[in-house]
């Protein structure tokens, strides 16, 4: 099988950290770039033109992070990541679900907020203070989710819930200074902490710009933030 990967991107750092911890070694990891997920090759493999894409040996492709994740889990169910009983997998896939909302509205949240955006769109200070509650109601129900004891997000074993949340929590934190976990999340907290010391954690800062306020454009380079008039 062939996973298709943007090392920076945090949906398919979530399949690369799942496949490091459960110790899978039979997935050849192909890198891309950001933009190459419209190639007319990888568009035949995935219509959507999202990263990660799974290719199995068949030439079958599969697409979406945690959907791929639930795959591999079918393919190699030891050691167990999905939880052990039915409300263990409830309880692991609500974390799941709550993630994803987090992160959608992580994004419209910074686009009207960080500097480096008003490069993309015109900023509104009142839909990002619209949406800050949806956000925070987000990270206060997986703080609630999350287990008393640790040291993982669902007790004593690490479980695609982690893989899931970690690379969303270390993009906003190291692409944009976002470390929104507070002293009102101390399970999360604490839980990121001990997460940023295992070794799937490491990863490259995003390279398009859209991390730097400052950043100076390669020339004749059209990055796909720009606005036509910017890349002429
Ligand atoms: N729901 C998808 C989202 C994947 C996604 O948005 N990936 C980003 C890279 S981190 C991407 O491919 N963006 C390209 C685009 O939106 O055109 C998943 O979980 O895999």
């Amino acid at each position: 099988m062939k996973l298709y990967n943007l090392s920076w991107g945090p949906w398919p750092r979530r399949v690369t950290i799942y496949v490091q911890e459960k110790g899978i070694r039979d997935i050849e990891i192909v890198p891309l770039s950001y933009g190459d997920q419209r190639d007319p090759e990888m568009m035949r493999k995935n219509p959507l033109s999202y990263i990660p894409v799974l290719e199995l040996d068949d030439g079958q492709c599969l697409f979406d992070s945690l959907a791929i994740i639930e795959y591999l889990e079918e393919l190699y169910p030891k050691p167990n990541f999905i939880g052990t009983t039915p409300i263990e997998r409830q309880r692991m896939r609500a974390f799941m679900h709550l993630c994803n909302e987090f992160f959608h509205r992580c994004m419209p949240y910074y686009a009207n907020t960080l500097p480096q955006f008003a490069r993309l769109l015109t900023q509104s200070a009142e839909t990002a203070a619209f949406i800050k509650p949806f956000l925070d109601r987000s990270v206060a129900s997986m703080e609630m989710l999350a287990d008393e004891n640790g040291p993982f997000l669902m007790g004593e074993r690490i479980s695609i819930a982690d893989c899931a949340l970690y690379p969303m929590v270390h993009h906003n934190a190291e692409n944009y200074g976002d470390h929104f976990l507070t002293d009102e999340h101390p399970k999360l907290k604490r839980w990121a902490e001990m997460f940023a010391r295992r070794e799937s954690a490491a990863c490259p800062l995003r390279d398009d710009g859209l991390r730097e306020i400052d950043f100076v454009p390669e020339p004749g380079k059209r990055y796909w933030w720009m606005k036509e008039e910017q890349a002429a």
